[in-house]
């Protein structure tokens, strides 16, 4: 049974008064969401109890610490159904890990008369890696249109796919729109295009049950601070094939087999792209993390994120003046982005605050999108599985507060 005033319970933050006498509503998970105690706990007790280097010496500490690092890894892969645990690369977040494949499996295959897709609803972290790629290797970018309602054009993405792009990556769930693309669909039609894809998870995983084997998916970028995880580490997944034949990204200890002053040779995955001491204590984290969305089910959390979200669409549009971005909470996630009249998205964020609720204003690393719907700047409110129907008429009371202030 999902009861949120339990959930609620696992989460020491929301008992915060932000302001005296404002206790918080967060509103801005989409950015970072809250950790559970059992996850602070769990990097608590490594520090305490079992601090060490992994896989380096072989005291018992260091063995402890190894263990918990890769038990982690372990839990990952089957909370994503990675045929192979070896395949979920430890990175610092979703950005480290598309910068991953663009300078590995990019820079190894891509050439100049070369095309890749990417769609106008990307965030910039899985858009400037490709650009900074094209401006030395010189291949083409073309991104997907959307339809005015904030959906993935399928018929544009057809007509990209006969130009025989060599990769296709674009998000799973948009962090403005909330819309959430039809992967499996996108991936298939990619295939037989010839393309390899990348996933950019970093707003689905967190929120409904992503199956990669399922998905068929080439990669997959996620971070754990935006699934109750720390923050300071991410996932690359990847098929098998295609890990095995990239180069390594950054190059140091742990990354190799064996090093001479003439050379080196690159150590077996996952540790190939895992230069250097890693962030072991978030590994562990992390892993508390998904026993925690486990526990919960992830069903339970998509279903929950649901009801929320189409009860403050209901109410959010009663509001005069409000302009939301994909307002069909049909194929959209927990994620509400708008305009408000004149009133700018900073004003409106700050005004919020004063009364403990904390949502996001700008263009929430999507300038291109912004751009394309022809507004600078929209204010976001984003829920997770903490949220309650309470936190968003509070968040709606709060929208009228702001009319009647710039009145
Ligand atoms: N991709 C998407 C779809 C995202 O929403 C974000 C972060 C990233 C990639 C990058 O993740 P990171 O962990 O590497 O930073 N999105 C947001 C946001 O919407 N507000 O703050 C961060």
């Amino acid at each position: 049974m999902f009861d949120v005033a339990l959930i609620r319970e696992d989460f020491p933050i929301l008992n915060r008064e932000v302001h005296p006498g404002q206790k918080l509503i967060y509103l801005d998970s989409a950015a970072s969401s809250q950790k559970p105690l059992s996850v602070i706990e769990s990097m608590n007790d490594y520090y305490r109890n079992s601090n060490a280097n992994i896989h380096r010496g072989v005291h018992k500490l260091a063995e402890e610490a190894t263990e918990k690092y890769e038990a982690a890894r372990t839990k990952i892969a089957k909370f994503i159904n990675s045929e192979k645990s070896k395949q979920v690369i430890y990175t610092r977040n979703t950005t480290e890990s598309i910068n991953l494949v663009a300078n590995t499996w990019g820079r190894q295959n891509l050439k100049a008369d070369d095309l890749i897709l990417l769609t106008q609803m990307e965030h910039h972290s899985n858009i400037v890696p490709w650009q900074m790629l094209s401006s030395q290797l010189g291949f083409s970018i073309e991104y997907i249109k959307i339809t005015p309602e904030g959906l993935l054009d399928i018929e544009d993405y057809k007509q990209l796919l006969v130009r025989e792009p060599k990769l296709v990556s674009f998000t799973y769930m948009s962090n403005v729109l909330g819309s959430i693309n039809p992967a499996k669909e996108l991936i298939q039609l990619a295939h037989a295009a010839g393309a390899i894809t990348l996933v950019d998870g970093a707003q689905a995983v967190p929120h409904f049950p992503v199956d990669v084997q399922d998905l068929d998916a080439d990669f997959l970028a996620f971070s754990a601070h935006k699934m109750v995880g720390p923050t300071g580490i991410g996932v690359l997944y990847g098929k098998f094939d295609l890990l095995k034949k990239m180069p390594p990204f950054l190059g140091g200890g742990d990354m190799i087999k064996e090093v001479k002053f003439s050379g080196f040779s690159a150590n077996d995955l996952p540790y190939k792209f895992e230069a250097g001491t890693p962030a072991i204590a978030e590994a562990v984290g992390f892993g508390a993390a998904i026993d925690y969305l486990e526990s919960v089910g992830m069903e339970n959390i998509d279903r929950h994120e649901n009801v929320i979200l189409r009860y403050a669409l209901g109410k959010i549009m009663d509001v005069p003046d409000v302009k939301v971005l994909n307002s069909n909470p049909k194929l959209k996630g927990g994620v509400i982005a708008f305009t408000f009249g004149k009133i700018h998205p900073h004003d409106v964020a700050q005004i919020l605050d004063r009364s403990g609720i904390a949502v996001r204003a700008g263009h929430h690393c999507a300038q291109p999108l912004h751009e394309l719907f022809a507004i600078p700047a929209t204010t976001r409110a984003s829920f997770y599985l903490y949220n309650t129907t309470q936190e968003v008429d509070a968040f709606v009371d709060g929208l009228y507060k702001v009319k009647e202030y710039f009145k």
